[in-house]
Formats: structure tokens, sequence, C-alpha cells
């Protein structure tokens, strides 16, 4: 499930589509609904024409005398001017490297390789994780299995995500206010369509606090709860540690057994990516759905029965992987992309991945990125649109010859504006995949302009004013058939 609003899990830009599209019922989309409007727009927009799938980019080299890529994939080698990556953020697979996990006996899947279908109604199932895909899984999975039992390192805040049916009424004024409505998430910071708030959590009294943190908990969502309570969640810890703190009451009312309610109280900052659910900490007060603390009882090993911690050994039928991402830049990784002077994307960014606004890479012209190193961190389908607009007006505008790079100063500036706003924030005080710190051997570092949608926006709008500053833009004179 998403977690944006699913009115706003999509794409701005057919007004007529956006009116007429009926496959969103509930205010989240679910896996299902999300493929299923993407096969509507390739339908749509006729793209199926342009579309090869099963296709694999295996690598890409700058040609600098003709000013193309030689594109390298799985199905044949092609030539082209410009090469736009949308390798995804979240889409590498982090498969924790835990001894004897190739051992395991029973049925195994990580999160993004979960069954269409399964059965777990008999059966005894381990899930290791517990962020958005973990907490999804576990409420899901509780509702029709055998015995449930979640090993988690760290136990994370969580608010209710309040999904229900849209009504017809509701849609109604949806459709009535589609310029208001992507006008709001444009001009806003998370791009969710929350009200985000300007006031400061200490500047109301008690009570106060307590009604907004109720208010935002009784309509459901995550990033509304993180910052359309107030202002400064993430960014003053005293701020931080009320919302917590009304998180854990409600954990301590909801959760009954009191070893488990320990177990699943978070101390630590509320400073990972927000989490929604649909009664996740009421699975645990079913009798079948246990929680074993990895931080007080490490896992040793996976054994082909099950998992054996420092405390006891589980056995187990089915064992699922809830563990996240190499998140951002791990699908570049695994490709072979070489700039100028062959130099590669790798050796680029041995220090951490750099970009001018998320696209851009300086000694890599005409290679554009949809969500690259330090692009927004918001609602992902209207950074691809932002970004997408972007690159199209570029090559449009210089009739599909210009050469475009990011000048080294532009990408070193964007850098040090990335770090400096990562840094005011609490986000940068733990470990998580936000800065690549979920992944052992990884450089942690910078990933995101967590800036917001109109600041990203405002400083495009101004790059593309100025004329493109931060761009070298020449035009080619050579030819390609590409
Ligand atoms: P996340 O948010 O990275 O969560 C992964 C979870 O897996 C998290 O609880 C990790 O614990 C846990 N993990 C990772 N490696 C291990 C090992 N080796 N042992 C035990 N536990 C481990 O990934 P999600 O898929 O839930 O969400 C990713 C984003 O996708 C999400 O935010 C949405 O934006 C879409 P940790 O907290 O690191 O201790």
């Amino acid at each position: 499930m998403s977690d944006s609003h699913s009115h706003i899990f999509r794409y701005s830009f057919d007004k007529e589509d956006l009116t007429a599209y009926q496959g969103w019922p509930e205010r989240y989309v679910k896996q299902p609904q999300v493929l299923a409007y993407l096969q509507h727009i390739v339908e749509r927009h006729d793209l199926r024409r342009d579309l090869q799938l099963e296709t694999a980019l295996l690598g890409a080299h700058f040609d600098e005398e003709n000013n193309v890529w030689e594109v390298e994939t799985s199905r044949g080698n092609f030539t082209v001017r410009y090469l736009i990556t949308a390798l995804g953020l979240l889409s590498k697979s982090n498969v924790p490297e835990i001894p004897g996990l190739d051992t395991f006996k029973g049925e195994m899947y990580h999160s993004s390789q979960f069954p269409d279908h399964y059965n777990f109604s008999t059966k005894r199932v381990g899930v290791i994780g517990g962020g958005s895909t973990g907490v999804q899984i576990i409420t899901a999975v509780s509702k029709n299995v055998g015995r449930l039992i979640s090993f988690q390192r760290h136990p994370q805040y969580s608010v209710p995500a309040g999904d229900e049916p849209i009504s017809k009424e509701e849609r109604d004024k949806i459709n009535r206010d589609w310029d208001k409505i992507w006008d709001h998430v444009w001009n806003s910071i998370t791009a969710m369509g929350v009200n985000e708030s300007t006031t400061p959590a200490m500047s109301v009294s008690a009570e106060e606090r307590h009604r907004i943190f109720q208010e935002a908990w009784d309509k459901g969502n995550g990033f509304r709860f993180m910052f359309e309570t107030f202002s400064d969640i993430t960014t003053s810890e005293e701020a931080n540690e009320a919302a917590a703190a009304f998180i854990r009451e409600k954990i301590a009312e909801i959760i009954k057994d009191t070893e488990k309610r320990r177990l699943l109280t978070p101390h630590d900052l509320y400073a990972r990516r927000p989490l929604c659910d649909a009664g996740y900490y009421q699975a645990f007060n079913q009798e079948n759905v246990d929680i074993v603390h990895l931080g007080e009882t490490p896992i040793v090993e996976v054994t082909p029965n099950g998992i054996r911690t420092s405390a006891e050994e589980y056995e187990l039928d089915a064992l699922i992987l809830a563990t996240g991402f190499d998140a951002v830049d791990g699908n570049f990784n695994r490709t072979k992309i070489h700039g100028r002077h062959g130099t590669s994307l790798k050796e680029h960014w041995q220090y951490g991945p750099s970009s001018y606004l998320g696209v851009f890479v300086p000694g890599f012209p005409n290679m554009f990125m949809l969500t690259g190193p330090n692009g927004p961190f918001t609602n992902t389908p209207p950074i691809i649109e932002t970004q997408g607009d972007l690159v199209t007006k570029l090559i449009a505008e210089g009739e599909g010859q210009a050469v475009i790079e990011a000048t080294t100063q532009a990408e070193s500036q964007w850098t040090q504006i990335c770090r400096e706003i990562a840094n005011k924030t609490l986000f940068w005080k733990l470990d998580t995949w936000i800065f690549g710190a979920n992944i052992p051997g990884k450089p942690r570092t910078v990933l995101f302009y967590l800036g917001g949608m109109q600041n990203y926006r405002a400083k495009i709008a101004e790059m593309v004013e100025e004329g493109y500053t931060g761009l070298k833009i020449t035009k080619s004179i050579a030819q390609t058939g590409g």
C-alpha cells in the first residue's frame, strides 16, 4: 500500500484522465492498483510501441567525439543522444548477510518478491524487519497465520493510516478541485497533500498539543502526523519528543501484554521515515503473534529449520525478509556507466553519490536521472513529473541536438545545500536508508534534498529563468540515428 493519498499518487498532466479514471476506490492505492494505473497510462498514451521490456542495461559509455551514448543492453547495443535513467529509488533489494540464510529449508521471500497468492494459515512465519514494509506485512499476515514472529532491531513509531473507501461525494469534490489539489502538492514540502504546519510544538499549551496530535492520529497518515501537527517535529528534539511521547502513550493503551509492549516501544528519535498502519500494534494482542527484539537478543544464525537468536531457537515454515533496499544509487552500482575520459559513475561517486538537482552529473553529458541522488524526499510521482518536464524541455529546446552537462561547481554547490539542510534535521541523527546507512559498507552520506517540493521547484524555475545556470549547453554538429 502506498501511504501517499491515492488521488495524488499519479500524474497531474492529464486532467481528463484524472477525472475519469476509477481505479482508486480507497484513500490509498494497493500494489495491483498501481500496476493497473501504469498499464492504463501506457495504453492511453500509446507508449507500448516505444517500450522494450525484459531488457537490462549492462553498461553505457559516452562517445566524446560524436557526443552520443553507446549503450549496451542484454538485448543488443544502441547509440543514443540522450540517456535518461529511471532506475528506481527503492528497487534494489537488500538481502541481509545473515549466517546460514541460504540453508533455510522453508519458503523464503524478500518483500519485493512477495507472492501474489499465499496461505500461511497453518504456518509458522518469521518476519525480519519492521520498516514501512515490515509493518504492513505483519499487519496483513497476522490476520490469517498459524504463528507469526516479528524479528526487529529497532521498534518503530507508527500511527493509523486511516484507509477507507472514497465516497461518491468525496470523489466528486476531488474532481471539481484538481487544480487546487495539484497547486497544493507543488507548493508544499512533502507533496503528500497534507497541510504542513507553521506552528512550533512548544508555542502551544500541553493540552493543545495533545489535541492536535489526537486530531492527526484520528485522521491518519504518518506524514500528516509528522508535518501537519507542528512545524518542528523533524528539527527540534523537544518537539520530536512530544510527538514520540504521544505515540508511546498510544502503544501503551493498545498493547495489552506488558513484555510485548516493552519490546515494541521505541525510545529513540521519531526520525525514521514516518510509518502508518492498519492495526499493527493491535496485531500483537493476538496470542499467535510475537516480537523478538534483536537489540536484546540478536540473530546468531538462520538454520535449516528457523532462526536461532542469542536466547532461543524459533522453528519456522516461512521467512519474510522485509529488510528494505539499497536505496537511491543501489541500481546505478549494478551498471557500468562511463562518462568523459572513460571515468565511471562509480569512480565519480566514490565518496557517495552527488548530482546537480538530482538530475545532472558533470562529466556525464546528456545523461539525465529521474529520481537520482539528491533529488527531493517527497511523494514520488510529483518528483518524476517535475524532473521529466525539465528534461523534456531541455531536449526540446536543443532540438534534440544539444549537449547538456552540469558544471562541477553546480554539483558541489547543490551537494553542499543538500548536506546543510540534512544536517539541520533530526533524520540525520539516525542510521537509515535515507542516508544509505542501512547497507553494510556503503558510505553514509546525504542522498536527498530535504528542502521540500516547493523549494525544489523554485530552484528549477530560477535556473531556467536565469538561462540554465549550472549547465553547459552546446549544440552538437554530429548526427545520430539514436
Ligand atoms: P526499511 O525502511 O529500510 O526497513 C527495513 C527493516 O529491515 C528495518 O526494520 C531494518 O532494521 C531491518 N533490517 C535490515 N537489515 C536487517 C538485518 N540484517 N537484521 C535485522 N533487521 C534488518 O525498508 P522498507 O522496505 O520497510 O521501506 C523502504 C521504503 O520503501 C519505505 O520507506 C517507503 O518509502 C517505500 P533497522 O531499523 O535498520 O534496525
